[in-house]
């Protein structure tokens, strides 16, 4: 089995299981729960299908014995990219039956995202769906297979082709193995990453239950609450804050909305009253905007969580008239904290702070460059540390002693400030990733990419300010020999087998970097240069 490799000290161990933060449930032991006592209740409902509890529980069983069944043994890793499906469900929840890790990866990963993800866990199954939208999954399954030697499975929702179809596996339920430890890694989620490739983030079944059950409470879910996945819904965000996990924990109704776009969701919401949904900030621009003519009836929407990136006061203050729901900003990271505004906050603390913590527990410091605490209400680095934040990345020393202090808090390259009430205000980032529309992309990741052009010398990509994205990127590039077309060198990152939204969204050639007088600058001072001449010389909208 998969054990965490960095793990919380006993003492904390003891702390958490003690005040009942940690209360020894596993993911597929909660849902088997829910099952039992509200077997006829529906739990998620996406395209024709409408499953019940009892329906899911059903499925995912078998489900965990088709995993088995083709030789996949308990501990095993399984990339898992699925859209937002009932399937989405039934699959990882028979991952955990059947003790194997899913890997999340999100449906807009290609081939070589996926082939480091496959690498880095040592996966020996991927998951996917046939088609989604115009997409076919098993051309990428084609090439990933072709990259990654280690992978031995490659099972498909849907027409396989060469492929397992998953329901065409025997599910002899004699196979299913005895529930893992609690405090076992459950699954991998993926690092949004500041520096290179992604890094794989290891949640154990105590941790991310508690952090999804007190979301669940915050959020005010229950019975009668109809959640809509409107965002991926691998991604650490419509996944637990409170996400479908939660929803599922409260016995909520789940809704998998298959695209986030105003029409789309509020067909949704008016034809199965939602309740409650989460979006980033540009979706909730685009929503406002849609709303006072879609001519949908959205008033069963309660509330609305914001979160993944910055929303401007501006544009919080509008949610409650535009859409007729309460804001919920959330402030979250797939390595642990999440932070939200409460229900009964008062306007002013939902429009203008990013939320306090879930936990009393969740410790939190602000500090300057020395690792000094800053005096209270000013802006400083943001680390994190408590029953649910990781203490490392899988299997990445390197990644580890960056991103952690000794005495065990992440770092998590936030910089924010906090209120005398204890809520914490976004002010920006040290780390060098560009935060476009909720979607994390390291500069360095795409860098590396620029730099493998013949034509490309030297390459730095930076976040510019975009009104509607939040931020979109930017690539500096010094040519070599015959310069590049922007286009082409945008289609050669894009055939390097690249998520779109890391294609950079402009490229500006220029003849050298500034260096300083000493020479050599870090391209972390050479990424502030370029913004900062970029803002001063180039209009936004190009
Ligand atoms: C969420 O998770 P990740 O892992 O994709 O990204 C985490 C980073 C944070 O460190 C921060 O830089 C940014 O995303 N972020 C926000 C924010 N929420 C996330 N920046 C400003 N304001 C916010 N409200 O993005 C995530 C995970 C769980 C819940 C919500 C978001």
């Amino acid at each position: 089995m998969l054990e965490p490799k960095q793990v919380w000290p006993e003492d904390y161990i003891a702390r958490y299981r003690e005040k009942g933060y940690w209360r020894g449930e596993t993911m597929f032991g909660f849902l088997e729960r829910r099952a039992r006592d509200i077997p006829e209740h529906i739990a998620v409902i996406g395209g024709e299908q409408r499953w019940t509890y009892a329906d899911l529980l059903h499925r995912a069983n078998e489900n965990a014995a088709r995993f088995l069944s083709f030789g996949l043994r308990p501990g095993e890793r399984v990339v898992v990219q699925l859209p937002n499906i009932p399937e989405f469900l039934s699959v990882v929840f028979g991952l955990f039956r059947a003790n194997l890790i899913p890997v999340f990866a999100l449906p807009a990963h290609r081939v070589t995202e996926i082939s480091h993800f496959v690498e880095k866990s040592e996966a020996s199954a991927y998951v996917i769906a046939a088609k989604d939208g115009d997409f076919d999954y098993r051309m990428l399954a084609r090439d990933v297979a072709a990259r990654a030697p280690g992978l031995r499975h490659v099972v498909v929702i849907g027409e396989a082709e060469e492929f397992h179809a998953l329901e065409d596996l025997p599910h002899d339920q004699t196979l299913l193995p005895a529930e893992p430890s609690p405090s076992s890694v459950a699954f991998l989620q993926i690092s949004g990453g500041s520096t290179g490739l992604s890094k794989l983030i290891p949640r154990t079944h105590d941790d991310y239950i508690y952090s999804f059950r007190a979301s669940a409470d915050i959020c005010g879910l229950s019975e009668k609450s109809v959640f809509m996945a409107a965002l991926p819904v691998a991604h650490n965000f419509p996944m637990s804050s409170p996400g479908v996990f939660g929803a599922l924990y409260a016995g909520s109704r789940i809704v998998m909305c298959p695209s986030p776009s105003a029409e789309t969701a509020f067909t949704l919401i008016e034809n199965e009253r939602v309740t409650i949904t989460g979006v980033v900030p540009p979706l909730a621009l685009l929503w406002m905007q849609a709303a006072p003519t879609s001519g949908h009836d959205i008033s069963s929407l309660e509330v609305l969580l914001v979160g993944g990136a910055k929303f401007t006061p501006e544009a919080a203050s509008r949610v409650r008239v535009a859409l007729g729901c309460t804001l919920q900003q959330v402030f979250g990271m797939a390595e642990g904290l999440v932070n939200y505004t409460r229900l009964d906050d008062p306007e002013d603390v939902i429009v203008n702070t990013q939320g306090r913590p879930i936990s009393p527990d969740d410790e939190v410091l602000i500090v300057d460059d020395h690792g000094q605490p800053v005096a209270e209400g000013e802006p400083g680095l943001l680390l994190a540390r408590g029953p649910y934040t990781i203490r490392g990345y899988h299997n990445d020393a390197a990644a580890n002693a960056r991103s952690f202090t000794e005495d065990g808090f992440y770092r998590t390259g936030d910089i924010v400030s906090r209120t005398p009430e204890g809520y914490l205000v976004v002010r920006g980032r040290a780390g060098d990733h560009i935060n476009r529309a909720g979607e994390k992309i390291s500069a360095e990741e795409i860098e590396d990419h620029l730099l493998a052009h013949p034509g490309v010398f030297d390459a730095a990509v930076v976040s510019i300010p975009d009104p509607y994205l939040g931020e979109r990127s930017c690539a500096f590039v010094i040519p070599q020999g015959e310069k590049p077309k922007m286009a082409a060198l945008k289609a050669f990152v894009r055939g390097r087998g690249l998520a779109e939204f890391k294609v950079p969204d402009q490229i500006v050639f220029v003849e050298a970097f500034e260096t300083t007088a000493v020479g050599k600058v870090s391209r972390k001072v050479l990424r502030q240069q370029l913004r900062g001449q970029f803002l001063k010389t180039i209009p936004m909208e190009a």
